[in-house]
Parts: C-alpha cells; sequence; structure tokens
C-alpha cells in the first residue's frame, strides 16, 4: 500500500488535498484509506478513515495535562506515535493501494520530532512519500520561496522518503505569479537574480541560502497544485505510480 503524507506549513492546505485527492481516486472507482494524524484538526474536507481523534483530541489533551495549545500539540505528536499500533491494525484490515495521510498542522512537529519517525516506520516506509505543500503566498516572494526550499529541503533530509514538492492553491495565484515561481523552480539562474534584487542584508542571505540550495541539489520543478480545480493531483498520482508502480495505470484511462 502506497503511503502518501501531506506536509506543509499552518494553512498550506495538506488537508483540503487529501479530500481532493480522495475525491478524485473516487471518481475513478479507486480505493484508498484516508488517515487523519492532527489531533487538533477542527473541521476535515473529508471523511476519515482512521482518525487520531477517535483515540484524543487536542482540547482533551489541554484539559487532562493542563497545557496551553502549543504544549498540547507537543503532546499529542508523541501520543500519536503511542497509537500507531492500533492505526497501523486498522490499517491492515483494508487492503486498498493508497493510503493518503493527513499531518498536524505544525509543520515542525511532524517535522522535528522523532515520533514521526517512528509512524512512517511503524506503517512502512518502503512505500511510502511526502508531498509537501509550498504555501502559494510566501512563494511569491523570492526570499519567501528560497525559504520554502530550505523547509522541504530539510524534511526531505530528516524523512529520506521520496517526495514532491507541490505548489499549493495554484487556482489563487495570478498567470503572471504562476510563471514567475514555475520558473524559480527550474532555473536556478531565474532565482539567483529574482534574490539579487532584494534589498540589502536580506539578499546577502538569501544569497547565502541560494549557494546552499544550490549545493545540496533542491532544484526540481515544483507541480502546481489546486484542490480546488484538482489541477496537479493526477501528476502526483502519476509519480507516485512511477515510482512504487501501485494501482491502476493512469495512462490505461
Ligand atoms: N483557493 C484554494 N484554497 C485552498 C486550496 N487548498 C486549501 N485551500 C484553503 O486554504 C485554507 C486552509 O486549508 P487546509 O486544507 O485546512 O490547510 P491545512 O494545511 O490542512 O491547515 P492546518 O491543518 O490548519 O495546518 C482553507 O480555507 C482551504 O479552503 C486550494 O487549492 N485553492
Ligand atoms: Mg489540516
Amino acid at each position: 500500500m502506497v503511503k502518501i503524507y501531506a506536509v506543509g506549513t499552518a494553512g498550506s492546505g495538506k488537508s483540503t488535498f487529501v479530500g481532493a485527492f480522495a475525491e478524485w481516486m473516487e471518481e475513478r472507482g479507486f480505493r484508498y484509506s484516508l488517515i487523519n494524524l492532527d489531533p487538533g484538526a477542527d473541521e476535515l474536507p473529508y471523511e476519515a478513515d482512521i482518525d487520531i481523534r477517535q483515540w484524543f483530541t487536542l482540547p482533551e489533551i489541554m484539559k487532562e495535562y493542563g497545557l496551553g495549545p502549543n504544549g498540547a500539540q507537543v503532546v499529542g505528536a508523541d501520543m500519536v506515535a503511542l497509537k500507531i499500533e492500533e492505526i497501523k491494525e486498522e490499517l491492515e484490515r483494508t487492503s486498498y493501494d493508497y493510503a493518503l495521510i493527513d499531518t498536524p498542522g505544525q509543520l515542525e512537529l511532524f517535522a522535528f520530532r522523532e515520533s514521526s519517525h517512528h509512524i512512517t516506520g511503524k506503517l512502512g516506509d518502503e512505500d511510502a512519500m511526502l508531498a509537501f505543500l509550498f504555501d502559494p503566498v510566501l512563494s511569491k516572494e523570492p526570499s519567501g520561496f528560497a525559504s520554502l526550499l530550505m523547509l522541504s529541503a530539510t524534511v526531505h533530509f530528516r524523512f529520506h522518503l521520496p517526495f514532491v514538492n507541490l505548489l499549493g492553491k495554484y487556482d489563487l495565484l495570478g498567470p503572471e505569479e504562476k510563471e514567475r515561481i514555475l520558473d524559480w523552480s527550474t532555473s536556478d539562474n531565474s532565482l539567483y537574480e529574482a534574490l539579487r534584487n532584494e534589498d540589502g542584508m536580506k539578499a546577502h542571505f538569501s544569497f547565502e541560502v541560494f549557494k546552499a540550495l544550490e549545493n545540496i541539489g533542491t532544484y526540481r520543478k515544483l507541480i502546481p497544485l489546486s484542490s480546488m480545480t484538482w489541477e496537479g493531483i493526477p501528476d502526483v498520482y502519476s509519480i507516485a505510480q512511477g515510482i512504487f508502480g501501485a494501482g491502476e495505470d493512469l495512462t490505461a484511462d
């Protein structure tokens, strides 16, 4: 079973992506499981087959441990890992080709806590990949875009799983913005030029960041994604299929 983890900064569109991907699969008669690992989720735009909130929610953790929302998020992230055996058992009751996994709003909890490795490892990381959503507003500025590349590289470095970078909420960007951002993602020259034109200290720092990115070799095409128009969803499916060869061949469609 191929597992696709939706990751990204708070509000980048992870949950909506999971919901849209599920609808897209549903329309094609594909079979999938939806897993919510975010105990802080209020309302989800999809019906989860396995929902961490069936065991605990953020308000419950806050109350039980006398914590504020941030402390409770940290405890919640570790508590998810403690439930992973049960999640795995539930998942194994299905024999679907795909599992779409929604992660907590705070990217750093998923990216930096050891419990996340426990989660991906237990669920099986040999057929798992990360779909990293770029926030479109942050992506509009060269330094914001470079920061997201850095963040995505950091997440990649932490997990060593195949991943795709997605330019989220693509429908919200204007034609010129779309072209500019996609250009930055494929041509290091154009990103370099854009960073150079940013002002003062920021430009110097951005340039150093740029050099680091260039050395790491994180240049890769961003896939435009809109959970509203479904643009990009077939691409994510095809990439997953290309890596793992699971599910039905889209080209046969
Ligand atoms: N126009 C547009 N809006 C989107 C898209 N994806 C998400 N949104 C909106 O962006 C907001 C945040 O989306 P969510 O899916 O909740 O984002 P999230 O990353 O799960 O948020 P947290 O879990 O709170 O971090 C919602 O109002 C969504 O309707 C998209 O592709 N296009
Ligand atoms: Mg969410």
